[in-house]
């Protein structure tokens, strides 16, 4: 198999899961970093790779693969040693499950959290209720297990690592972020201790978006 190549953008929560993926799953891969602000996305050349000019896009040889749980699926099926959808048919189904709860139910409030924030625009009270009461859920499953996926972090972890970073890079960059949200993973010890776990995770803390350092 030919050496696979990651297309992504700095802080994109869909390509740090890819990313994420191939380093815990220890699988070698070359990187390019596009610059949106040059508009290397919209290049005639990335569009014939991904024709909506979004990242992730993951090419191996001849082939351009995107969408990012899709292109987690794939690695698992490439490179099933380290497996991230669940290492039982029990684990699989509680993996699968969960990261599509995530990307249906909880996708829509994890956006509208971030980008309120990051535009210092109003937080939709209901938005704001989903994230938290998602929040509540899942720090409580955090008590009694040290990663979503058990023992070791699967997809389910991966969706949500991203995806809490981003928030946190919200709070930061907002004049005004509402105190429950700034307080997240604070206000959930459980939460707070996985994001410590994860960020020690062999390679992870190097997939950190290079533009929020
Ligand atoms: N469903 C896609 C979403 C990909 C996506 O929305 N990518 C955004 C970054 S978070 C992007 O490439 N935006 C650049 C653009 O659309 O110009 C996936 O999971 O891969």
């Amino acid at each position: 198999m030919s050496r696979l190549t990651l297309y992504w953008i700095s802080g994109s929560p869909p390509a740090w899961r890819v990313m994420l993926a191939l380093v815990l799953k220890g699988v070698p891969f070359d990187h390019r970093l596009l610059d949106v602000q040059n508009g290397e996305n919209r290049a005639p050349e990335y569009l014939a790779l991904n024709p909506k000019g979004q990242v992730p896009t993951l090419v191996m040889g001849d082939v351009a693969l995107r969408e990012s749980l899709a292109i987690l699926a794939w690695l698992d099926r490439a490179f099933p040693d380290r497996p991230i959808w669940g290492d039982d048919t029990k684990s699989a189904a509680r993996v699968w499950q969960d990261v599509m709860l995530m990307e249906v139910d909880l996708r829509p409030a994890v956006t509208s959290t971030a980008q309120s924030l990051l535009r210092n625009r109003p937080l939709p009270d209901a938005d704001r209720d989903a994230l938290l009461s998602a929040a509540d859920d899942i720090a409580e499953t955090l008590e009694s297990t040290d990663f979503l996926g058990g023992d070791a972090p699967m997809a389910n972890d991966i969706w949500l690592y991203p995806a809490l970073h981003w928030i946190a890079r919200g709070v930061v960059k907002s004049a005004s972020p509402p105190e429950p949200v700034a307080r997240l993973s604070e206000d959930r010890p459980s939460l707070k201790a996985w994001m410590k776990r994860m960020s020690a995770l062999p390679g992870v803390a190097e997939t950190y978006p290079p533009h929020w350092r």
